[in-house]
């Protein structure tokens, strides 16, 4: 399986809240340090840079303007004085006006964000377009015939959405390259989500969509982040109804129940009988995940790359989450090496 990576991932790291406390994100370098090292150390196969993109591809799924602020965010706070990250702090919640973009950034960071875990830095930008640009490039490679590709993409995807950032995402890698894979000669295209959390950007992009079914395993919305989101009624709507698939679970789900809920999943799948399937391969589904609540150890996540490769499909993995350091790049290679058999 080829792996696609570039180190300009490490020109991002935020800072979130955390128990009221500005910390800095759990979403760190060091992740995607640690599945690369991994992936070199196993037989998975060749590790490419990708290419680059125009952010046209982005505006596939993006509206155009939010597009835009991402890539202006930074200098135009900068210019207000600033030094320390960009970060939202008045939301358009309920009946709050939200048809008239704000001029002042404050205004924008509120506007175009869910969350206060998406912090713009300095290098944000460069590191979200590359990020986009390997889910894009493993696409590309997929599309050109080979069997599975690794998009070992960071900063995540699955929280954005058309126009807004949040969860660590700012750019939907998964969303980029489906759509992506449907404007080159795919009819339908299927994006299963197995991040902990639930891939609401992901199903807010094709919601109204019969040509991308999204299937997601994730915390039950009433405990887990992101809580606005996620719940088994949320099937699709206009052409997209039937065609999104929620499989809420219980904080403290272990194999067991993953396994069904899983099967589950495959079976909507076959019946789907996509040409390309897009993984969102999250991996903060493991037992000592810091911040989230299922219980997998190590060895499931080569039975879910097993179950996946059974499915015989053409298959893009989307790096998403993944917390506890030590451990997030076995697992994913554990997911990749199940899907290739090994
Ligand atoms: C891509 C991805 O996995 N994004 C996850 C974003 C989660 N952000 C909020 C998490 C809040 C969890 N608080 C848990 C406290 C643990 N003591
Ligand atoms: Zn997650």
């Amino acid at each position: 399986m080829l792996t696609f990576y570039s180190d300009t991932h490490r020109l991002h790291h935020g800072s979130e809240l955390k128990d009221g406390h500005l910390m800095p994100c759990f979403e760190e370098p060091g992740r995607a340090d640690t599945i690369l090292q991994r992936v070199l150390q196993s037989q998975l196969g060749t590790v490419l840079p990708g290419q680059a993109f125009d952010a046209s591809c982005y505006a596939r799924v993006h509206s155009a303007r939010y597009v835009r602020f991402l890539q202006q965010a930074w200098d135009e706070w900068q210019a207000l004085g600033h030094q320390h990250h960009a970060l939202p702090l008045v939301w358009p919640v309920r009946d709050l006006r939200h048809d008239i973009e704000p001029q002042h950034i404050d205004g924008k960071l509120g506007f175009y964000a869910m969350d206060a875990g998406v912090a713009i830095t300095p290098g944000t930008w460069a590191a979200v377009s590359a990020s986009a640009n390997l889910a894009l490039s493993g696409m590309q490679a997929v599309l050109g015939g080979e069997q599975a590709a690794f998009a070992l993409c960071r900063p995540p995807g699955h929280h954005a959405a058309a126009e807004y950032m949040g969860g660590y995402c700012y750019l939907n890698n998964a969303a980029i390259a489906a759509q992506y894979a449907r404007d080159h000669g795919a009819a339908r295209v299927a994006v299963l989500d197995i991040d902990f959390h639930h891939g609401n950007g992901t199903q807010s992009i094709f919601y109204q969509r019969s040509d991308v079914q999204f299937i997601s395993l994730h915390g039950d919305p009433l405990v887990s982040y992101p809580y606005f989101s996620g719940h088994a009624d949320e099937t699709g709507s206009g052409d997209g109804a039937g065609y999104n698939l929620n499989l809420p679970l219980a904080h403290g789900t272990a194999w067991d129940g993953y396994q069904v809920a899983l099967a589950h999943a495959c079976q909507r799948l076959q019946a789907y009988r996509p040409d390309v399937l897009v993984v969102s391969l999250g991996v903060d589904t493991f037992k000592d995940d810091p911040i989230s609540h299922f219980l997998l150890d190590s060895e499931h996540y080569s039975r879910i790359g097993a179950m996946l490769g059974a499915l015989g499909l053409p298959t893009l993995f989307v790096m998403e989450g993944g917390y506890m350091v030590d451990a997030i790049g076995s697992n994913t290679v554990n997911v990749l090496a199940g899907f290739s058999g090994q």
